[in-house]
């Protein structure tokens, strides 16, 4: 019986560190072992520790994977440091519901939110801690921590968008996010 009835929430957000707590909460780990192809410089990420962390994401699902109508929410955490001489990244996807949308908002850390459209145009935005970035459908995303200090960033997106990570283990982004003279620099990925 809920009516009238006074209740604590079953899970938190602590706010400063995005960390998620409580019921539905569900944490994934990448690590560098994973990431096979994802980086320009293959040679160097497997000369890399294969266990390494590259990026965690935890999410809260209050609805089954592929719900219509639900809400995700997440916080992922990408590791400081290069591959080769690219930033740490995320895999990257478009959402397999391509028109689904998302929010993404900086916590901690800096970095850039890589994004490509379906013509295979790509751009970065930055992401500092409070910076909010809404990635319309049918553009992919990708997070790369440009900074010494692990990147955080929230999520929160349909449970029905899915994640199309087949897009880009194919095609890749256009562009890649590389250190150059101690800068992020967007480089063709042709060239
Ligand atoms: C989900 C959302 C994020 C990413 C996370 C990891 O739609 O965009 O939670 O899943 O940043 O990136 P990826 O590309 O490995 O899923
Ligand atoms: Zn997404």
């Amino acid at each position: 019986m809920k009516h009238l009835s006074l209740h604590e929430p079953t899970q938190s957000l602590d706010l400063a560190s995005g960390k998620l707590v409580g019921s539905e909460i569900t944490e994934s780990r990448r690590l560098i072992q994973d990431l096979a192809g994802v980086f320009a410089d293959e040679v160097s990420r497997s000369k890399m520790r294969q266990d390494q962390l590259a990026y965690r994401v935890q999410v809260h699902k209050p609805v089954p994977d592929g719900c219509d109508g639900g809400l995700f929410f997440g916080t992922s955490y990408i590791e400081a440091g290069l591959v080769g001489s690219e930033y740490m990244m995320t895999k990257g996807h478009f959402h397999s519901r391509i028109d689904a949308a998302e929010y993404y908002w900086g916590i901690a850390g800096i970095g850039m939110l890589i994004l490509m459209n379906e013509s295979g145009e790509t751009w970065a935005e930055y992401v500092r801690p409070g910076s909010l970035h809404y990635i319309p459908g049918r553009v992919a995303h990708r997070l790369a921590n440009v900074s010494k200090d692990t990147l955080v960033v929230g999520a929160c997106w349909p449970s029905d968008a899915g994640h199309d990570y087949s897009t880009i283990a194919a095609k890749g982004f256009t562009a890649r996010l590389m250190q150059i003279n101690g800068t992020p620099t967007l480089v063709d990925a042709a060239i």
